[in-house]
């Protein structure tokens, strides 16, 4: 064991979702080893602690695992288990943890966001529960890297990680698992394989996309091994390092070769594409996309008939920028729904609770209380499930969901690669002048409120402050505007945007178009052209 003497590195403070860096940065001396101490130091030390390891296979994973695993042994853990080939998803990650009870895990990724030497990388960990450490845990490992002096570390071979089975580091135990079994036949306990085998086998088409990323292995084995699917409905089934070159971000614009597929001539019946890390999904129909805050309604909507919801939701969660399509089964169906800041770890107290069992983000994120974290391949398996027992396809679904509780037109726009300083500066203007624009219209919206979300959770009482602008207008309409916490480099705006019609009429209409005014009042607002300098945003979703 050996006590190797280093330095406070800054700027080591997790994010919306964990620490993510450039890779080039984590591979600097001591970088990835004093953030690694940071969180042993702030969970009261490892000694005698059982922990999960795995990522989504990027570039630098693997190295990643051995240092892990060696600090850890050096720590004085007693057993860890690990992906084998150092490959967990973060869903399965999670499950794992809550399985085998272990004391928390260390998942390796920077999700949606690229890979490889000159891309990204990330670290996170995630508590008992199975879901990722909430803020009263992430300060302290910022706290501890702040003041690292030394860490510890074995050394040693590594670990042969090709091999599932018992392995040793030290006087640690290690036990190298299938990433895929136990996550499979989880996912076997919630939904009707029968009748999805059966839609399957009478011709429905499915395709889905796991761009290079840590999915393609699960969906192998759930779509077409366990389900029946054909051989070659899991495209870019093979996880690379480096994606493939792929952004991994299951959203139309960069998932384009399946939106493609799916406008296309012979298009399937239902496209979906998870990404980086296994916890996103992108739902499609033929020439037909299902916003996520749509998606979240609808499986709200129709869980029961999943067999692992048939006896009804406890409540549902969603977060502040995300739709408020939701809200309105919740009041159809008399459940409670909470609105939470962005990020999934603020839902991991409520469904510990007992009072949600279905959360969702705008951001392609979607999950329940199975496991602690969101879910792209259990989201993709609900809507077969759903599918397959109304007998429908995913526009009529859809249709028949607006029809019912009228229609949130939604969008997101970000504005990517912005100057940290101008975009401060922006929002400062807007911080400003808030108080001064209820009562006021633009473009014939009337605002009603206009605030900083705040959130103080019900559970523990903790409150997170600063968690984006919130401009409500009469109608229902809503703006909302915040930084993105999860890049790497410069600042990301993101612009939500929400109208609600209750139809008959108007319900398939461009969401652009329908939102036309929203968008033009909030640069008008915000000023976005003018400090910013963009007239159109980089991604819309
Ligand atoms: C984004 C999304 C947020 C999501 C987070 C982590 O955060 O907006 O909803 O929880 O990514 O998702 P931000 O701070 O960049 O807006 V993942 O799949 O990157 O773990
Ligand atoms: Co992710």
């Amino acid at each position: 064991m050996t006590t190797v003497t280093t330095e406070p590195i800054p700027g080591q403070k997790p994010g919306t979702s964990g620490l993510r860096k450039k890779t080039h940065v984590f591979m600097q001396r001591h970088y990835l080893e004093n953030f690694v101490q940071a969180i042993f130091d702030a969970i009261g030390g490892a000694g005698g602690k059982t922990f999960v390891v795995g990522g989504d296979g990027r570039y630098f994973n693997d190295r990643a695992c051995q240092v892990i695993l060696r600090m850890a042994a050096a720590n004085g853990a007693a057993k860890c288990f690990v992906g084998q080939g150092g490959i967990l998803s973060t869903p399965a990650a999670s499950h794992l943890i809550r399985r085998n009870g272990t004391d928390g895990g260390i998942i390796l990724s920077a999700s949606h966001n690229p890979g490889g030497p000159d891309e990204d990388f990330g670290i996170k960990f995630n508590t008992p529960n199975g879901g990722p450490a909430p803020e009263s845990v992430t300060s302290k490992m910022h706290a501890a890297a702040n003041e690292m002096r030394e860490y510890r570390i074995l050394e040693d071979h590594d670990v042969d990680l090709s091999r599932a089975g018992p392995a040793q580091v030290g006087d640690m135990a290690v036990e190298v698992v299938d990433p895929v079994a136990d996550y499979a036949d989880l996912m076997e306990t919630l939904f009707d394989f029968d009748a999805i085998r059966a839609m399957i086998s009478g011709g429905f088409r499915i395709r889905f996309d796991a761009m290079c990323a840590v999915t393609g292995p699960y969906a192998v084995e759930i779509l077409e091994n366990r389900l029946g699917a054909p051989g070659g409905t899991v495209v870019n089934r093979q996880p690379l390092p480096d994606f493939g070159g792929m952004h991994p971000d299951p959203n139309p614009v960069w998932a384009k070769m399946l939106m493609d597929e799916m406008w296309g001539a012979n298009a399937p019946d239902f496209g979906a594409a998870s990404d980086g890390d296994g916890d996103r999904n992108m739902i499609l129909g033929r020439e037909t996309y299902v916003s996520p805050s749509d998606s979240l309604a609808v499986i709200a909507a129709n869980a029961h008939l999943a067999p692992g919801y048939a006896a009804g939701l406890k409540g549902v969660a969603r977060s502040m920028p995300t739709s408020g399509a939701v809200d309105r089964v919740a009041q159809a169906k008399g459940l409670e729904c909470f609105e939470t800041p962005t990020g999934w770890k603020f839902f991991g107290n409520l469904m510990d609770a007992g009072r949600v069992s279905l959360c969702g983000e705008e951001s392609f994120g979607t999950g329940s209380d199975h496991v602690r974290e969101k879910d792209g391949l259990w989201a993709v398996l609900m809507w077969l499930n759903i599918l397959a027992a109304r007998g429908q396809g995913v526009a009529e679904v859809l249709a028949s969901h607006f029809a019912q509780y009228g229609r949130n037109y939604y969008s997101r726009h970000d504005f990517e690669g912005l100057e940290v300083e101008k975009a401060e500066a922006m929002l400062g203007k807007l911080a400003a002048k808030l108080e001064d624009l209820p009562g006021k219209e633009f473009e014939g919206l009337e605002v009603t409120t206009a605030d900083i979300f705040a959130y103080t959770d019900p559970v523990d009482g903790s409150v997170a402050e600063g968690q984006g602008f919130r401009i409500i207008f009469l109608d229902g309409s809503r703006i909302v505007m915040r930084l993105s916490g999860t890049g790497t480099s410069g600042a990301t705006l993101r612009l939500y945007l929400e109208r609600y019609m209750p139809g008959p009429d108007g319900l398939d209409r461009d969401p652009q178009d329908a939102l036309g005014p929203v968008i033009r009042a909030a640069d008008e607002i915000a000023g976005i052209a003018a400090h910013l300098d963009r007239t159109t945003p980089d991604v819309v979703t």
